[in-house]
């Protein structure tokens, strides 16, 4: 058979082959969301979809051959006279735009926010006023350091930036899952991202801080040590974006329809919980599975496990200000729940996976300065200076100003303005006149506040024009301490572990000294333990220890539950086929899911009968890739696994992160040969068959990680 033949057998037509599917999903698209696909494209005179399943040059050409290029012979040189050769081509070599100088790598979702309680006491904002609209969002997670091919689990903060379109134009919170931030200011940004990001000679390490560069400037930087014990906690390696909390970070402004203003921090809280990777888990599942936190998040939406978080909001009326202890413009800074209260008022479901990367995850594009009446900001220095940045960096990535009229970026409320042209605006105001006011054509009318227009809050501002930081901002290490000591003992655990790997990854001796001259500010316990994994003399240092705690601030008090974890269900020939029926009719019953990992792919043979499909293999998966395993009976099946490296490895694997390890009778022989007799550990759920333990291994990966467990330190993994 020819190429051609082989093509034309596989599909009706070289053009069904390759084309009807994207042509299918520009469909999808354009039915689905038609004021902003088909709307547009339509007024500028492209046809919504593009017409039969005949591939097209961008012309509208007919192509005739899609495999050959034209040439003088078949054996003979390509000739450049071949326009559908370099059309394809020159379109493929511009295919990428430059990717996000910071938080290049994200994953995106669709979804809906409702309102349940009115704001309207403080804000004017429709979304936050009428409890009856819901709101259509579209969100970007993301990491910050890395470049768009990076690992998801480096150990970062995450960005959590929402885009609502409302019906009085877009509102981009524009957010992270840490509520403080390295810097006080602006001007030191492009210093701090030089800092984190790859050294510049040799552009090494990839996505991590463990390096001289960001050392040095944090040693010189004692502002960022509050975001420092953050990010060397277990918020920085999130088991997935379901499970993490997202914070608007700075204070911003709400006013109400009597022009009154409150100041307002934002909170996105998970209804999973707030949930963490053990770092060694992390460094894993950076090899074995990069695309870890994307796949689960476009995973949980296309099984119906639509994530959802609840927006709360913390509000301190300007009189109160002075109330508290810490100056409210000032990022590095939280406000304690306990001292100001985060009031839910509404719910955000995701619950539509992108139709296309580029179109939507890539192409959004945020700015704080993309705000609704009754939104405001502050004079936060950090938040100023981001004002200018998002804009700029939008014209960079997109080579001109029109993004504003791509899809994903496009308003819900009508656009209507004299602004024209540029690279790639298709969407000109039709006429002859292009300015206002005029007295020719037709012309916009300006709004008041009362008809919906944007009045910034007359905020009086006043004082010399100087380059100084407030003195209210100078305390940088209280809050470092309370989040340090509102810690468990296994999460300040994990922090002095953090920077034990990170310090120790750098070279220079001055910069670690530097480090723990500021780390002896923070935790008395915490310096003496670094440094002695650096082998450095403990300074001595002063620690404001009557900082007190917020319990609100540790992972352990977060909600627990099994729903949308993953177990995996270690398997081979001569497996009960009723334990693993059993066990997965309960998991599905509890929202858990599962995949049999057999010694190989398909179909098992079970004992006395029966057979088990195998999902999966201990080639193609590791056990960091589950929250839970489970040993299933069958006396061949567990003598095969025993002798199996990898599948000892997994138990082992599973042992040492402190996941919950359920195995019937037999099953528990293949833990004991992996870890030895830990049936009395915290997590290790035994019993005579699946429905004697399906309710206690469900409880047990509710609680998550079980951190009382002994023995794991032995065990190598
Ligand atoms: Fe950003 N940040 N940022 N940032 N940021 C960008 O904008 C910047 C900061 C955050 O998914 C850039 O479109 C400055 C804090 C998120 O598309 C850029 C400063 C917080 C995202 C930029 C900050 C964030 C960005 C790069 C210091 C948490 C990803 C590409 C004043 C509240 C949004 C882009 C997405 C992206 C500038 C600090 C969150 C360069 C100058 C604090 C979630 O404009």
């Amino acid at each position: 058979m020819t190429r051609r033949q082989l093509i034309q057998a596989a599909g009706a037509t070289a053009g069904a082959l390759v084309v009807t599917p994207a042509l299918l999903g520009q469909r999808a698209q354009a039915a689905e969301v038609p004021s902003t696909v088909a709307g547009p494209a339509a007024a500028a005179g492209m046809p919504p979809v593009a017409s039969g399943d005949r591939l097209t040059t961008n012309q509208g050409l007919r192509i005739s051959d899609d495999q050959n290029t034209l040439r003088a012979g078949a054996r003979g040189p390509s000739l450049l006279e071949d326009f559908a050769f370099r059309e394809k081509i020159m379109h493929f070599d511009h295919e990428r735009i430059p990717e996000r100088v910071v938080h290049a790598r994200g994953a995106g979702a669709h979804g809906m926010f409702r309102l349940h309680t009115s704001l309207d006491r403080y804000t004017k904002a429709g979304l936050f006023t009428n409890t009856k609209a819901t709101t259509e969002v579209f969100v970007r997670f993301s990491t910050v350091n890395g470049s768009r091919g990076s690992a998801d689990t480096a150990r970062d903060a995450r960005g959590f930036a929402t885009k609502f379109y409302t019906s009085e134009g877009v509102w981009d919170l524009v957010g992270n899952n840490i509520p403080v931030f390295f810097i006080q200011d602006a001007i030191k940004f492009p210093d701090l991202v030089h800092a984190f990001k790859p050294e510049p000679a040799h552009e090494i390490p990839q996505a991590s801080t463990a390096h001289d560069n960001f050392w040095d400037f944090i040693s010189l930087t004692p502002e960022s040590m509050h975001m420092i014990m953050w990010i060397m906690s277990d918020r920085a390696i999130p088991r997935s974006f379901r499970m993490m909390e997202g914070f608007g970070v700075h204070t911003f402004r709400f006013v109400n329809d009597r022009g009154d203003s409150t100041f307002v921090k934002f909170h996105w809280k998970p209804r999973l919980g707030v949930h963490s990777l053990v770092w060694n888990e992390a460094q894993k599942l950076a090899g074995v599975d990069p695309d870890y936190h994307r796949r689960d998040l476009s995973t949980a939406i296309e099984l119906g496990h639509y994530p959802e978080f609840d927006l709360g909001v913390q509000l301190l009326a300007e009189r109160d200000v002075a109330r508290v202890r810490f100056d409210i413009l000032d990022a590095t800074k939280l406000w304690p729940e306990e001292i100001v209260p985060v009031r839910p008022v509404g719910t955000m479901t995701l619950n539509r996976n992108p139709y296309n990367y580029f179109a939507e995850t890539e192409q959004v594009a945020f700015h704080l300065g993309h705000v609704v009446p009754g939104i405001d900001f502050t004079d936060d220095p950090l938040l100023q200076g981001r004002l200018f940045s998002y804009l700029d960096t939008q014209l960079n990535r997109f080579g001109g100003p029109n993004f504003h009229q791509l899809p994903i970026n496009q308003p819900r409320s009508p656009v209507n303005n004299f602004q024209q042209d540029s690279f790639m605006r298709y969407a000109n105001r039709p006429g002859n006149v292009n300015y206002e006011p005029n007295s020719l054509g037709a012309s916009g009318k300006e709004s008041d506040a009362a008809h919906g227009g944007f009045v910034s809050y007359p905020e009086l501002v006043n004082g010399p024009k100087v380059r100084e930081r407030s003195p209210s901002f100078d305390d940088h290490f209280s809050q470092a301490t309370l989040f340090f000591q509102s810690m468990t003992e296994p999460e300040k655990k994990h922090i002095i572990q953090a920077l034990q790997f990170e310090l120790g990854k750098v070279r220079t001796r001055h910069v670690k000294e530097r480090m723990l001259g500021l780390l002896a500010n923070v935790d008395k316990n915490l310096v003496r333990e670094v440094a002695a994994a650096l082998g450095l003399p403990t300074p001595g240092g002063k620690v404001n220890t009557g900082i007190g705690t917020s319990p609100a601030l540790s992972e352990e008090r977060t909600t627990k539950t099994a729903k949308t974890r993953r177990v995996g269900i270690l398997a081979a020939d001569g497996v009960y086929p009723a334990d693993v029926s059993a066990m997965r009719q309960r998991l599905t019953a509890a929202g858990v899911s599962s995949d049999v990992i057999g010694t190989h792919e398909g179909t098992l043979t079970g004992a006395g009968g029966g057979s088990v499909f195998a999902e999966k293999s201990l080639l193609t998966t590791e056990s960091v890739q589950y929250d839970a395993l489970y040993l299933p009976g069958g006396k061949a099946s567990i003598a095969a696994l025993s002798a199996n490296g990898d599948a000892l490895h997994f138990v082992e694997e599973a042992y040492k992160h402190y996941k919950s390890i359920a195995a019937t009778a037999e099953g528990r022989e293949l833990i004991k040969a992996a870890v030895g007799s830990v049936d009395s550990q915290p997590g290790i759920v035994v019993g005579a068959h699946a429905g004697a333990i399906a309710d206690s291994f469900v409880a047990s990966i509710a609680k998550d990680r079980h951190w009382t467990r002994t023995g794991t330190e032995r065990v190598s993994a």
